[in-house]
């Protein structure tokens, strides 16, 4: 597209210039009155071609269509109700709430010494029974380990520290048997690197990095970064699978083996072929090698070509295909598979310190798209909530139509803290970060900037209420929202959690995965985002009840350490607090995303600065940058 819309503006110039010179040079003469004249005719023509040339340009742009997005455009309130203003708060809060930081700060620790006690090494810890599993037959490839050493970094632990990074000294891809998730490896372990790389390079502007890099060696630094150059390198074959640039599903590190996404059709989720781009790029600007660059963003040059073609409203199915980088027909939501593309889209844009606005553009299209078109209230307490849209076929004509779902992941939930950092980041007048948040807002905020702050405020608001009207105050995985005419004949709620069918001999039935609470971070991620760029207590008191809700029921104790504890997910987040069961499985985003987040809405804000770094979409911080090297999509 990039091209195209080149070669438009091209054609536009040649257009304009070939009738201004047509007009402008008539034939040679001597007399006063014809030189006049010539200074008329040459003035008529000259107008004319403006005209034209004015008629030209906005003719096209409306052929266009409406919902195209020009660069720079700014957007205008979307939402097609009206929802409450949220106001700057009387009270702004900077200052750390020590006790409740150094509460979850506990709970991290404990986390990781029982894994350190029962599993150091391996890439996946089971809480419960204290053991663990690996990805490869041949070992751990530090899955775990590089997903928390940031936090290590951040928390000031420098003995367990070195014992990370000591171990990933050791660490190698290229001879590893396996499938490896090309998403995942580059979330979890290359942004693991990568955000270490960054906190162990002393920079003085950074407050948070003069910190961070006294408890490194000088030699860590380069260390980190040779290991996500040779972990890039090992993961590099997988997006040379297909003539998009769309990176294939899994790899075999040891011989480069890929491997297809067989259970969809071979095709390419969305969120896995579009959130790459932080990590790859951050480590192009690191090694100035424009290769990393590219291969991250052939991706978003095929995306956006398919979102064109489209014309959705800057929503995207969850599928592409390989062999035509087009979307394949599937179902358009902010969940599994669609979720981080969306938060890559702006998180680009500020990475690269507001330089690139072709994501700016993506993002306020694919944002007016999702408040359109996937954004609801529901019917009584009028919660602010998600939707998806999926495709149902007539079975005897065959005829396709959308169908509006009231299914929210919470998944979902890292979407009212994108609404709210695009917020500040959508204004024309700043086109920065304000920092630190100000009362006096009235200058700079537009209403595109209020009502998308309104937005994923409520959405955030929701996302916690779905936490705190479950029998444990934990949100389900999934929570199924009420829509007219949706054939509901439960009690009058706004929201349930899908249960199974009740077996015919009347025995009690497991719940659906539906019920689970894996320890997802989404819905503190957001309260984290909002209360740093506002200073608003009530994201704090969200948080806290949350993390008691954790505490509660997520816990688990070992006989034989009385003084140590881990966690873990439970089966039904609507379970009679006495019969609460859990899942044997503590995931690695609980101390990645989950705790940081929360150690993080009550440290200090200049603990780590969102002016000064961007987490991708596992929590590490990247630090933003000014590009050397230019965005094949401008
Ligand atoms: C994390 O691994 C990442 O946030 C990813 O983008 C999707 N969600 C999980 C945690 O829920």
């Amino acid at each position: 597209m990039a091209d195209v819309r080149r070669r438009k503006v091209a054609s536009r110039d040649g257009h304009s210039v070939e009738r201004v010179n047509g007009a402008a040079t008539p034939p040679l003469s001597r007399s006063r009155a014809r030189k006049w004249l010539k200074v008329f005719f040459a003035s008529i023509a000259v107008s004319c071609a403006v005209y034209l040339w004015i008629a030209y340009r906005s003719r096209s742009r409306a052929s266009i269509g409406e919902d195209e997005v020009a660069p720079n455009v700014i957007r205008k309130p979307s939402l097609p109700f009206s929802i409450p203003r949220h106001e700057v708060p009387k009270d702004i809060v900077r200052k750390a709430d020590t006790a409740k930081r150094e509460a979850i700060k506990d709970a991290f620790m404990n986390s990781w010494h029982s894994y350190v006690e029962m599993g150091f090494g391996a890439d996946e810890f089971n809480s419960i029974t204290g053991t663990s599993t690996n990805f490869s037959s041949d070992g751990g490839v530090g899955y775990f380990i590089v997903d928390v050493i940031d936090m290590l970094l951040i928390l000031g632990e420098q003995e367990e520290y070195e014992r990370a990074r000591d171990w990933i000294r050791k660490l190698r891809w290229n001879d590893k048997r396996g499938k490896f998730s090309v998403f995942e490896t580059t979330i979890r372990t290359l942004g693991g690197l990568l955000s270490a790389h960054a906190l162990c390079t002393p920079n003085e502007q950074n407050t948070l990095s003069v910190r961070t890099s006294k408890l490194c060696a000088p030699t860590d630094a380069n260390m980190f970064l040779t290991k996500a150059l040779d972990l890039a390198e090992a993961l590099s074959p997988a997006f040379g699978a297909n003539a998009y640039g769309l990176p294939e599903r899994e790899i075999d590190f040891s011989t480069g083996q890929l491997y297809a996404d067989v259970d969809n059709r071979r095709l390419i989720s969305l969120a896995e072929a579009t959130t790459v781009q932080l990590e790859f790029k951050y480590l192009a600007h690191l090694t100035d090698d424009e290769r990393w660059w590219r291969m991250a963003e052939r991706p978003m040059e095929t995306v956006r070509a398919a979102e064109q073609r489209v014309r959705s409203e800057g929503l995207l199915p969850i599928f592409l295909n390989p062999a035509t980088g087009m979307s394949s027909i599937s179902e358009v939501r902010l969940g599994s598979r669609g979720d981080s593309y969306y938060e890559y889209l702006i998180k680009q844009y500020v990475q690269t310190n507001a330089t690139e606005t072709a994501y700016l553009d993506m993002y306020q299209k694919a944002m007016m798209g999702v408040k359109r078109r996937l954004i609801r209230q529901s019917p009584v307490r009028k919660m602010l909530h998600t939707t998806e849209l999926h495709i149902r076929i007539d079975r005897q004509t065959r005829q396709q139509s959308i169908q509006t779902v009231g299914k929210q992941d919470h998944l979902v939930c890292f979407i009212g803290g994108s609404f709210m950092l695009g917020a500040l980041y959508s204004n024309p007048v700043l086109s920065k970060l304000t920092y630190p948040p100000t009362k006096d807002t009235s200058k700079t905020w537009n209403d595109l900037a209020q009502e998308d702050w309104d937005v994923g405020h409520e959405l955030t608001k929701t996302c916690v209420e779905t936490y705190s009207d479950t029998k444990t105050g934990l949100s389900p995985e999934i929570a199924m929202f009420r829509l007219e005419g949706d054939g509901y004949k439960g009690p009058e709620e706004d929201w349930y959690i899908k249960q199974p069918s009740p077996r015919i001999d009347g025995r009690k039935t497991e719940a659906l995965l539906d019920a689970r609470n894996i320890l997802r971070p989404e819905t503190v991620e957001s309260l984290f985002i909002g209360f740093h760029l506002s200073g608003d207590q009530q994201y704090r008191d969200w948080g806290w009840q949350i993390f008691q809700a954790f505490e509660r029921s997520c816990r688990v104790s070992y006989a034989n350490d009385a003084a140590r504890h881990s966690y873990a997910g439970i089966k039904d987040v609507d379970a009679e607090p006495s019969d609460v069961q859990q899942i044997d499985r503590m995931e690695t985003f609980w101390l990645a995303e989950t705790l940081k987040y929360l150690y993080l809405l009550f440290a200090d804000q200049d603990t780590l600065r969102m002016d000064q770094w961007v987490f991708n979409t596992e929590a590490h911080p990247l630090p933003i940058f000014q590009p050397t090297m230019d965005t094949g999509l401008a």
